[in-house]
């Protein structure tokens, strides 16, 4: 029969081996830990959004093998598809919470994955059926050595792809097509509402605090000039109502003639804190009959 200090012995050396147990499991060095350290965003400087804002049911990170032929858009089938390369593939969590845009898994067994085979890891989100669908890949790498318990490889900007065909701006307005549609806008053209203004200027403020609306005409940037064609004592200025976008930097331009495009030169620089900017340029123009030379107001 053991003694009350030879049971507390043995219970103790019990308990040390169980401690010992998964220190030993982890210096296997079998999991493989992916994600990233710079955040990514789309072309308006959103993260990709999750579902319902679900971290279990959010943005699922994978690594998966690059096919001849590159690395394939995903398709909503593809989405649901068991991946063979991740055998124990957990949620994204980075994408709610206080790391917006970073996307990190862990892979507990890669043991399935070869050495001499490029890999990518995607990051995805699962929209309801029929929605676009949003993700973003690594450039393809190699797996490192099991003594190396992770690799960073940024994921590029992420992508739009509706219904598997790769998603492209048709219009070069910056918009992807599928965007223009989910946001209600004409893929075929930078201006969809036709005021004069870029959809994805329009777009960008929009999202910044509904300044302006890429759907809906908003007030035209239109420059006023009061330069009368005789020479006299009036005052020749140019002036412009300038849209409702808090410190929005404009750029008057002047070229005396007009045949060639490019020779607008910069005259003057100003942020708008006023509704109407008003600009001397009698010290620009000609006095010569009739007055000649031509103005522009840019938005870098
Ligand atoms: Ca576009
Ligand atoms: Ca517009
Ligand atoms: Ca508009």
């Amino acid at each position: 029969m053991k003694t009350r200090r030879q049971a507390s012995a043995t219970i103790g050396a019990a308990m040390l081996a169980l401690a010992v147990l998964p220190a030993l499991a982890c210096a296997q060095g079998i999991s493989l830990a992916v994600g990233n350290t710079v955040p990514v965003a789309d072309v308006f400087g959103r993260h990709l959004p999750g579902t319902n804002g679900d971290p279990d049911n959010s943005c699922p990170v994978e690594i998966r093998q690059v096919l001849l032929g590159g690395i394939l858009a995903p398709t909503h089938e593809s989405l649901e598809a068991f991946n063979p390369l991740v055998t124990n593939s957990y949620l994204g969590r980075g994408v709610v919470g206080d790391r917006p845009g970073l996307y990190a898994e862990t892979f507990m067994d890669r043991s399935v994955l070869a050495t001499n085979v490029p890999y990518y890891a995607r990051v995805f989100d699962r929209p309801p059926a029929q929605a676009p669908v949003y993700y973003a890949d690594t450039p393809s790498f190699f797996l490192p050595p099991d003594t190396e318990p992770s690799i960073n490889r940024e994921f590029e900007a992420w992508k739009l792809v509706a219904t598997g065909t790769a998603d492209v701006d048709t219009d070069g307005d910056g918009i992807p097509d599928g965007m223009e549609l989910d946001l209600g806008l004409d893929a075929n053209s930078p201006d969809s509402d036709g005021d004069g203004y870029n959809d994805w200027f329009e777009a960008f403020w929009q999202l910044e605090g509904d300044y302006l609306n890429p759907g809906e005409a908003d007030a035209p940037l239109e420059i006023r000039i009061n330069a009368p064609e005789e020479p006299g004592t009036e005052p020749r200025t140019v002036s412009w109502w300038t849209i409702p976008v808090p410190g929005m930097t404009y750029q008057l331009q002047f070229r005396p003639w007009l045949p060639d495009d490019t020779a607008y030169s910069n005259v003057w620089s100003t942020v708008a804190t006023e509704t109407n900017v008003e600009y001397d340029v009698e010290s620009l123009i000609q006095t010569d009959s009739p007055v000649k030379g031509f103005f522009r107001v840019v938005i870098p």
